[in-house]
């Protein structure tokens, strides 16, 4: 029988839109080499985007090595004759793998298995659609989708081994935290009794919150990371542009500049609430297990909204109906256009029952297994079949 040994894998990656993409394929490239000892590349079409969330990047080279991943740079220039064909490729969130290297796919004698790593979703029919193959006629390949989710009947969730350990020492000591908090130039962090991590796309009622927010009884320091909403925020505070830094009766606002990802982490694990958005940042979220507010990628004609709906009905299943109620309240503001000052105020007299929530909910998401070693274990049998039947 085939030997697994010397796997080689390779991850297609087109940067769309914001960082998710890459966010996710970076996640998930260092866990399949650093916990699996896979052979890992990672082909990314924007090395600019990929530095702002891995700044050892240097986005002069065509390839590099980090963290055990060789980084390629895919460029219409790239040679595909070049490169040996890896024996898994994942062409990840609706990317499309050039055509020279379908074919190259298609050319050997063991086919390579093609995997469509799809969006995360928590609507039902993503069940039914994981891990079935996806014929590809003018090649004689399949190609299967693999779904992340929310169920033992998909694929799971992007987690690191021995993550929920790291986040719990973290949060445990005071030192670390004080360190975390000095390297981001805030001093003082003791002296607030509320920290919120504000990571989100714009929202045309947000000034309500923060009105709220500088009112409130409790002294709140806001961190805001770079991108559309600080944005959206220096227009509504000049004073805010002078320093990234101002404080509004209660409420001190702070600009932080965009983090490697496992400090962005830290920044969730030290925060008390956290405002997260798109695909990775709500997984991470769920890892931190404090209380969090998902904004969901838009889409055209609100489809976004039927997703949102769809995971707001998993997250909250096993919450009391008046919880469900006021949870979702704020979470459909969130995501719409609605004022925000009352149904965070219900909302936020929840936060303790909320975390006590997202405890189980990371407990009983954890027993679907991870995303990565799911996919390995997918890709473990289908190799196994292809080299003794093929
Ligand atoms: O940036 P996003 O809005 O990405 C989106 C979504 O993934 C969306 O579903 C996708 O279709 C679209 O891109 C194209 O949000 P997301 O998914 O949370 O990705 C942000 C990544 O950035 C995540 O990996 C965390 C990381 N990050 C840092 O590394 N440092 C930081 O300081 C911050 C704030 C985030």
């Amino acid at each position: 029988m085939t030997t697994l040994v010397n796997w080689r894998w390779d991850i297609f990656c087109a940067v769309i839109d914001n960082f998710g993409d890459i966010g996710i394929c970076w996640r998930l490239s260092r866990q399949l080499a650093t916990e699996h000892t896979i052979a890992v590349k990672l082909w990314v079409d924007d090395l600019a985007s990929f530095a702002k969330i891995c700044p050892q990047l240097d986005t002069n080279l065509a390839v590099q090595q980090l963290a055990g991943v060789t980084i390629c740079l895919w460029s219409t220039t790239t040679d595909w004759q070049k490169n040996a064909v890896a024996d898994v490729v994942i062409e990840a969130l609706a990317c499309t793998i050039p055509m020279p290297y379908q074919q190259l796919m298609a050319a050997q004698s063991v086919k390579p298995l093609w995997l469509n790593l799809e969006y995360l979703s928590a609507e039902s029919w993503v069940e039914g659609c994981h891990a079935l193959p996806s014929p590809q006629p003018h090649l004689a390949l399949d190609k299967y989708f693999y779904f992340p989710g929310f169920t033992s009947a998909t694929g799971g969730l992007l987690q690191e081994q021995g993550l929920r350990q790291l986040a719990e020492q973290f949060i445990a000591n005071a030192d670390l935290q004080h360190k975390f908090w000095c390297e981001l130039g805030i001093t003082n962090s003791i002296n607030y009794q509320q920290k919120i991590s504000l990571f989100a796309y714009d929202h045309p009622k947000i000034d309500s919150l923060l009105q709220y927010w500088q009112h409130s009884d409790r002294s709140i320091l806001c961190l805001v990371p770079e991108g559309v909403l600080a944005q959206q925020l220096l227009s509504l505070y000049p004073a805010l542009a002078a320093s990234g830094d101002i404080t509004l009766g209660a409420l001190r606002l702070k600009v932080l500049p965009f983090m490697a990802q496992d400090n962005y982490d830290k920044l969730l694990w030290a925060c008390d609430v956290n405002f997260v958005r798109g695909e990775d940042s709500i997984i991470r979220a769920h890892w931190a297990a404090k209380p969090f507010i998902w904004q969901i990628y838009r889409q055209a004609e609100q489809a976004h909204l039927d997703k949102l709906k769809a995971f707001m009905q998993r997250y909250c299943e096993k919450m009391s109906e008046n919880m469900a109620e006021i949870v979702q309240e704020f979470w459909l503001a969130w995501n719409t256009t609605a004022d925000l000052a009352d149904s965070w105020q219900v909302f936020s007299a929840l936060l303790p029952q909320i975390a006590e929530h997202n405890l189980k909910w990371h407990t009983e998401l954890t027993l679907n297994g991870d995303l990565a070693s799911n996919l390995v274990h997918f890709a473990e049998k289908k190799f196994i079949i292809r080299h003794n039947f093929s």
